[in-house]
C-alpha cells in the first residue's frame, strides 16, 4: 500500500466528500511463510525497530507480530513523559537522540504525534535530592543535554497551582528540562505502524506467539496462533513478558515484571503548563490537552502480571500529590489502568544479542520507555540489521551483567520501585 500524505490540503478535499477519501492507515494482512526479520511485539519499540530497519538500512521484508493489537500494551497505557536528564553518559546519549528524533517525529511520519517540548521539573523536597539533581545538571551539561537545577522561587513561577511550603516536605528546589515534555502516545504507535505498512512490511494483529523454533543456535522461526512462520533474524521486544519469550527461545533474563499504575482525573481548565515528577512522595502530574490531570506514582511493590489498576494504589498516589498540589484533593477520578513493566536491577534497558546467534532483545525500558521509543529503535535496528551494536546500544548489552558493569539509573528513573 503506498502512503497517501496527510495534508491540510488532503483534510479540505475530505472535508467536501463527506470523509469518503480516507485509506486505511495500515494493512491488516495475513502472515506470509517468510520473512527476513520479525520483530515479535507492536508497541512503540518493536514498530520503532521496523520502522528503522526499512527507512535506515532498506531491510523491508520485516513482519512485526502482535499478540493483541498494536499499542495495546505499555505504549498506549504510560504517561507520556518525555526527557533525557539521566545521569550516566551512555543513558544520557541514548535519551537524548530519542528525545531529539521526537522533535521532528512528525514531519518524519506525516502524522502528527503532539509533541509538546513544555518542560519537565522533577522536584526537589530534601537536602539529598538537592544534592542529586545538581549532580545530575552538572553531568547533563558535560553530556551537552541542556537542564538546569532551579530554586524553589522559579519553581513556584513556572507552577503557581503548586503549595511549596509543604509542613512534611517543602518544595527545595528541582531539576529543571526546558526541552522535555510529552507527545500522544497512542500517535507514536499508529504513526510509526502507518509508516511501516506503507514500506510493505506486515504488521499481524491478534496473532501470539507460542514458541520459537531454533537449531544448532540460530531461531528457524516462530510458531502463532497464526501458525508457522519463518525468519532470517528475530527481534524480541514484548516489554513485561520479554521472560516469557526469551524462555521460549531457551536463555534466562536478569528481568522483574510489575505493575506499574496510573490514573487521570476529570477535565478541568488548563492550569499546569509543564510536567511535574514528586520522587519523594512518589507522584508526577502533567494535564492533557484535553484537561485531564494525568497522574502516577511508584510501581507495585511485587512481581505480577496483573494489567489493571487497584484502589490501593489511587490512594497511595493521590495522598502522596495532596500537599504539594492542593488543588487536586477534590477532582474526580475518570480513569484507571495498569501495565506491565519490565525492570533490572541497574533500572537502564537491554538491547543486546542473545545466545541464539539471529535473534536479538531489546528490553528492560520498565517504568521510563516512552521517551526512548525513537532511539531505542534507531539503536535496535542497527543490531538488527548489521548483527553487532552501534555506538548507542554498546553499553547495554545483556553481558554488563555477568561484568557487574551496571548502568545504574535508579534515580533519573524517578519512579519509586
Ligand atoms: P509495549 O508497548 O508493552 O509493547 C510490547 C508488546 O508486545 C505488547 O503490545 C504485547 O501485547 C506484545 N506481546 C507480548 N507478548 C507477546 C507474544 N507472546 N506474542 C506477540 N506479542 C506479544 N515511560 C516514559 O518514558 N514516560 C512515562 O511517563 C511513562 N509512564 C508510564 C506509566 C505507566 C502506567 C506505565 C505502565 C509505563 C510508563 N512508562 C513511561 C514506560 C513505558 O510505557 C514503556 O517503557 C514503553 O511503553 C515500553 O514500550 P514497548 O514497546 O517496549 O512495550
Ligand atoms: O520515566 O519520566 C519517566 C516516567 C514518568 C512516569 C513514569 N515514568
Amino acid at each position: 500500500m503506498g502512503m497517501r500524505r496527510y495534508s491540510a490540503f488532503a483534510v479540505a478535499r475530505e472535508a467536501a466528500r463527506y470523509h469518503q477519501g480516507w485509506a486505511r492507515a495500515w494493512d491488516s494482512p495475513a502472515p506470509k511463510a517468510h520473512y527476513d526479520v520479525i520483530v515479535i511485539g507492536a508497541g512503540g519499540h518493536g514498530l520503532a525497530t521496523a520502522y528503522y530497519l526499512g527507512k535506515t538500512h532498506g531491510v523491508k521484508n520485516v513482519a512485526v507480530i502482535e499478540k493483541g493489537w498494536l499499542g495495546g500494551g505499555n505504549t498506549g497505557r504510560n504517561t507520556t513523559i518525555i526527557r533525557s536528564n539521566y545521569l550516566q553518559d551512555p543513558s544520557a546519549a541514548l535519551y537524548e537522540k530519542a528525545r531529539s528524533l521526537y522533535e521532528t517525529l512528525s514531519q518524519d511520519l506525516n502524522y502528527n504525534i503532539m509533541f509538546s517540548p513544555r518542560g519537565v521539573i522533577m522536584l526537589a523536597q530534601t537536602e539529598h535530592e538537592v544534592r542529586g539533581w545538581k549532580r545530575t545538571a552538572q553531568a547533563n551539561a558535560l553530556q551537552g543535554i541542556p537542564t538546569e537545577f532551579i530554586g524553589p522561587r522559579r519553581v513556584k513561577e513556572l507552577v503557581p497551582i503548586m503549595n511549596i511550603h509543604g509542613p512534611r516536605y517543602p518544595v527545595l528546589g528541582g531539576l529543571w528540562q526546558a526541552r522535555g515534555g510529552t507527545a500522544r502516545h497512542d500517535a507514536v504507535a499508529w504513526g510509526l505502524a502507518r509508516a511501516c505498512s506503507a514500506m510493505g512490511m506486515d504488521i499481524i494483529q491478534n496473532c501470539e506467539v507460542t514458541a520459537i523454533r531454533s537449531e544448532g543456535g540460530q531461531v528457524k522461526g516462530i510458531e502463532t496462533t497464526k501458525g508457522a512462520i519463518s525468519c532470517g533474524k528475530l527481534a524480541i521486544v514484548v516489554a513485561g513478558h520479554s521472560g516469557v519469550l526469551a524462555e521460549m527461545a531457551g536463555f534466562r533474563l536478569p528481568i522483574e515484571s510489575v505493575a506499574l499504575q496510573a490514573l487521570v482525573s476529570e477535565p478541568i481548565k488548563p492550569c499546569m503548563d509543564v510536567v511535574v515528577m514528586a520522587n519523594t512522595v512518589h507522584g508526577y502530574m502533567s494535564q492533557s490537552d484535553k484537561g485531564e490531570m494525568v497522574i502516577g506514582g511508584g510501581a507495585d511493590g511485587f512481581n505480577n502480571y496483573t494489567q489493571r489498576g487497584s484502589f490501593q494504589h489511587v490512594e497511595e498516589t493521590v495522598r502522596a500529590l495532596c500537599e504539594t498540589f492542593p488543588i487536586i484533593s477534590r477532582l474526580k477520578m475518570l480513569r484507571q489502568w495498569g501495565g506491565i513493566v519490565d525492570m533490572t536491577g541497574d533500572r537502564s534497558p537491554i538491547l543486546s544479542k542473545t545466545p541464539l546467534g539471529n535473534c536479538f532483545i531489546n528490553c528492560g525500558w520498565g517504568t521510563g520507555g516512552f521517551k526512548a521509543i525513537p532511539g531505542s529503535g534507531w539503536a535496535m535496528a542497527q543490531l538488527v540489521a548489521k548483527g553487532e551494536p552501534g555506538p548507542l546500544a554498546a553499553a547495554f548489552g545483556l553481558e554488563r551483567f555477568r561484568e557487574g558493569r551496571f548502568i545504574d539509573e535508579s534515580v533519573a528513573a524517578g519512579v519509586a520501585h
